[in-house]
């Protein structure tokens, strides 16, 4: 009986679904998961949550790496890109996400501009999922003087990157306005105009994803956030609002996803405020499953707490 106890509790029930243990991470607070597979791994990048207990604002100087094969263990990596990585960054370690292109990792992320008022885009650069990157350009990929500063200080927040199939990548964005634009084959240069997507009540968090023939636009919505979804036949819209993915996230006015293919089964990683002295600034990464109906929409995500 003992040693019954000391078992520790299956990762994998009879119907081959995953106990997640949510949240994924209880050391650290983290925040704004982005999400990649490579070479059999899941690998979940997040902002830090630093912020003191009871300290009503972000406190966010680095990103984080975690990586799992079986997305019950977790692996933590050392720190990989820090605000201070980028010269011309001030301060924010706010969402990003890193995608993989001809054995290139760019992580892109949003940041406190040093010099141009509001937040602003970098990318890094990397040869592995976990780094060393590097900033890829020395200056930053878009700042609120190329957007029409909608919400001026937070417009240019919230990449995230879908290579389609074609080749061609987009970067999409934003606060209050979604932006997108055309990224070079170099990953590191924008191609052409800046376009405003319409979405209704889009806060912020968009994530860009594709299935079958159909692309995903999932966003966080109102304040506190819900995240909505919209779908298209092309990465260039139009759009259909679809809906609601994921009700409010315990305990977090923010939520902030990313939907993603592992191993053939479909997840979706987003943040809450669900550990003990947890909150607003104090954010925990979890994961659960992403189930799709018959006709390609997405069903509402169920959380799990644990
Ligand atoms: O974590 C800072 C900001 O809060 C993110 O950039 C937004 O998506 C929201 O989660």
């Amino acid at each position: 009986a003992a040693c019954q106890k000391d078992k520790p509790a299956p990762f994998v029930v009879p119907d081959n679904q995953v106990v997640f243990r949510n949240p994924i991470v209880k050391a650290k607070f983290t925040a704004d998961p982005a999400a990649l597979v490579h070479n059999g791994r899941m690998y979940i990048y997040t902002g830090h949550d630093e912020a003191a207990t009871g300290q009503n604002q972000y406190v966010m100087n680095e990103w984080l790496c975690y990586s799992s094969s079986d997305l019950a263990t977790w692996t933590e990596h050392p720190v990989p890109l820090r605000v201070t990585d980028f010269s011309w960054a001030r301060a924010d370690a706010w969402a990003s996400q890193v995608v993989e292109r001809n054995g290139k990792f760019y992580w892109y992320v949003s940041v406190d501009h040093r010099t141009v008022p509001g937040k602003a885009i970098g990318v890094a650069v990397a040869n592995s999922p976990t780094g060393p990157f590097v900033d890829a350009r020395g200056t930053a990929l878009v700042t609120n003087a190329m957007t029409t500063a909608v919400n001026t200080f937070f417009d240019d927040i919230d990449p995230t990157v879908l290579v389609d199939d074609s080749g061609q990548a987009y970067l999409y964005w934003g606060n209050t306005a979604c932006y997108y634009a055309k990224l070079k084959a170099n990953m590191t240069e924008l191609d052409g105009p800046i376009q405003t997507i319409s979405l209704p009540q889009f806060t912020e968090a968009p994530w860009v994803h594709k299935r079958g023939k159909w692309y995903y636009l999932s966003y966080a919505t109102g304040f506190p956030e819900r995240i909505a979804y919209a779908m298209s036949r092309s990465p260039e819209g139009p759009w259909v609002y679809k809906g609601i993915l994921n009700e409010l996230a315990t305990n977090s006015n923010t939520n902030h996803q990313a939907l993603l293919d592992f191993k053939g089964k479909w997840y979706f990683v987003y943040h809450n405020g669900a550990l003990p002295t947890g909150g607003d600034f104090r954010r925990s990464v979890s994961i659960d499953y992403l189930n799709y109906n018959a006709d390609s929409t997405l069903q509402k995500v169920v959380m799990t707490p644990k």
